[in-house]
């Protein structure tokens, strides 16, 4: 495997999900693999999980990492060809990545859709001058558009869960203060799709999400209505992406939380969130506390998710 951006870049998912159970059952199996091989992890934004995880994952692989947190301590980049650098930012990402690559065998790159220009965000213009520019193979760590690590952990975790061959899994929209990426829900909705579960997504109207991910997943504007039958409810906030309104706010209706009164809608589901999650906005304290939460298996599933990816990486170098 030469990048992983998107859920064909795994091939086959039933066999990728059997890989990563064999892996979580012996994760250090391939620590050969990595040997004398270098990590680098590039941060453009905040991490916690993704950050973690995927060390633990390259380490049981026996490789070397090292963490670039851009916006700590490293040059300001600028990203634009073409611009007089006469402003703050000393280097250009066209220099940079390069060198970059010169350090590493394998380079994770999280950046986060700008919601400056939304043809730059969907383009994946700066993911893409990585792949372009760094003569290394790529992963994706939450890119503008996309999250496949989380829904490829998220998949492993539904698979470990699931009681129903084809169970019924509602993406839910949640209010939050900021305005948040649809790098999550677009990458959730690709990877049920290609598991061929029942997608179901809701949201409130102006929240709709790019067809080129949720693909014939209806869109169910009563959230109760969604709910009904579910075993897996996935929460997350997004912000619009339809035109005009790319990138904005447009609803902060608390009535979308979940509470354990929407649960009781389900089919006794499970409740799942990427996190980080503010509690009492997207869910109550008493559904992320419950027996039925599997926010840390998730989180906990990150770490086999990247395993998983970055060996396919390292037996294709
Ligand atoms: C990010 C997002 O919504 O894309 C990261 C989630 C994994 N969340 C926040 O910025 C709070
Ligand atoms: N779920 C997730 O990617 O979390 P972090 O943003 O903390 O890495």
């Amino acid at each position: 495997m030469k990048q992983f951006i998107n859920v064909n870049d795994i091939g086959d998912i039933r066999a990728a999900v059997a890989e990563a159970l064999e892996v979580k059952a012996n994760r250090f199996a391939y620590k050969h693999l990595g040997e004398n091989k270098t990590l680098l992890m590039i941060f453009f934004n905040s991490s916690l999980r993704t950050r973690l995880s995927t060390q633990k994952a390259a380490m049981n692989l026996g490789m070397n990492v090292i963490v670039l947190d851009v916006n700590q301590g490293a040059w300001k980049l600028e990203t634009e060809r073409g611009v007089i650098m006469d402003g703050d930012k000393p280097e250009h990402l066209l220099e940079a990545i390069p060198v970059m690559g010169c350090y590493c065998d394998v380079i994770g790159v999280r950046s986060f859709a700008r919601f400056e220009n939304k043809a730059d965000d969907y383009e994946e213009r700066i993911l893409n001058q990585f792949i372009r520019y760094s003569g290394r193979p790529v992963f994706a760590m939450e890119t503008a558009t996309v999250h496949p690590l989380q829904s490829f952990a998220d998949l492993i975790t539904i698979e470990e869960h699931k009681t129903k061959a084809r169970p019924k899994v509602v993406l839910t929209w949640a209010p939050h203060p900021r305005a948040l990426p649809q790098a999550v829900p677009n990458s959730f909705a690709q990877w049920m799709n290609a598991a061929d579960y029942e997608l179901v997504i809701t949201h409130p109207h102006g929240y709709e999400l790019n067809p080129a991910f949720t693909g014939n997943a209806p869109i169910v504007y009563d959230q109760d209505e969604a709910l009904r039958g579910a075993d897996f409810v996935y929460a997350k906030n997004w912000s619009a992406y339809a035109d005009p309104n790319y990138g904005k706010i447009l609803c902060t209706d608390r009535s979308w939380t979940i509470t354990t009164e929407k649960m009781a809608l389900t089919d006794n589901a499970y409740f799942m969130h990427c996190l980080p999650v503010r509690r009492n906005m997207i869910v109550s304290d008493d559904v992320i506390e419950s027996p039925r939460s599997l926010v840390i298996p998730e989180a906990a599933n990150r770490e086999i998710s990247a395993e998983v990816v970055i060996k396919r990486i390292l037996e294709s170098l």
